[in-house]
């Protein structure tokens, strides 16, 4: 075996960097580990960001995102807004292995969902649901993704666009922000022992937004992107500036150019910081060499948890956002 093993993900998320591990020692497959650790959060609902039960929408309906990536075959499948079915990254696996597509979305993704054999359930918990009356209230909030004029009558909708200028538009959307608790999505990249890279996401996205809305998560590029022979990246924060900048993918190709994953994670956030400096985020970049490095902005410090052949247990270090 001439490539050194490797697990790694966004967040503390230590039980599934050893799921992840695990099967990696067993199937010696990149891609098993990616699947089988993003389950693990789907499973424990990791931080209530990842999984059923978590970040309902503006309807109070939990939806998922997912995809996972194969570095040798450059290989996609993702679900987006992915509704009634638990378990996403194995759905945007199935995506990947049985169509010819990339990504599937809302309804009809939950139908292919259960053609394939995945059962169907209420995402919806007692927790997710305090949440969402929590937030609503009897008199109905605000949403701050939406930039309409505070008219109380409007905020439960049906909603009209109000007439505004562009430069409102832009500083709305400018000073969105993402609580502090609720930006863990699980991102994975695993190296397997013969040299495969693959990565992947899984999150239940943003509170409060409005139905239909698909996050960077399960976009090639923005919430994971690996490259075989050169390395990986993944995404997690607010995913709808995030996606705008390509974040993954930009790091990736620093890195194809001779950028130390370090370097490269924090010039793509550095780009985003340019023009949203108030955007919440992190981005975590791995090289064939198990090189790593993570860039983060406007949160209290961005945790990442591995797993090597190098090391006896997985790791988590604390990057601080300069
Ligand atoms: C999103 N990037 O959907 C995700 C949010 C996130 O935990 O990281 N949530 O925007």
């Amino acid at each position: 075996d001439s490539f050194q093993e490797l697990v790694i993900n966004t967040w503390s998320f230590s039980n599934a960097t050893k799921a992840g591990w695990n099967v990696l020692q067993k199937t010696h497959s990149a891609l098993d580990a990616v699947e089988i650790g993003c389950m693990q959060c789907e499973i424990e609902q990791c931080d209530g960001t990842v999984g059923y039960g978590g970040s309902p929408d503006e309807t109070g309906e939990t939806t998922l995102d997912a995809m996972i990536m194969d570095g040798p075959t450059h290989d996609v499948g993702a679900v987006g807004d992915l509704r009634r079915v638990k378990q996403a990254i194995s759905v945007a696996r199935a995506v990947m292995t049985h169509t010819t597509h990339t990504m599937l979305v809302g309804d009809a993704a939950t139908s292919f969902a259960l053609e394939m054999g995945f059962p169907e359930s209420n995402l919806t918990t007692m927790k997710s649901r305090q949440i969402y009356e929590n937030w609503r209230g009897a008199n109905c909030q605000p949403n701050f993704h939406r930039n309409v004029t505070p008219d109380p009558k409007k905020f439960c909708g049906p909603y009209k666009p109000i007439p505004s200028r562009n430069t409102d538009r832009v500083e709305a959307t400018a000073n969105k922000y993402i609580s502090k608790d609720n930006h863990d999505t699980i991102g994975m990249i695993a190296i397997d022992s013969k040299g495969r890279i693959a990565g992947g996401t899984s999150t239940n996205g943003a509170n409060h937004k409005v139905p239909g809305r698909v996050g960077d998560s399960p976009i090639t590029g923005a919430g994971a992107y690996v490259e075989q022979g050169v390395g990986g990246a993944v995404s997690t924060g607010d995913g709808d500036v995030m996606m705008r900048f390509v974040p993954s993918f930009h790091a990736v190709m620093l890195m194809s150019s001779g950028m130390k994953p370090d370097a490269a994670a924090k010039t793509a956030v550095a780009k985003i910081i340019n023009k949203y400096p108030q955007f919440s985020g992190a981005l975590l970049a791995v090289d064939m060499n198990g090189n790593m490095g993570a860039a983060c902005n406007n949160i209290d410090g961005f945790p990442y948890t591995y797993r090597t052949s190098k090391d006896s247990e997985v790791k988590t270090v604390t990057v601080k956002c300069s």
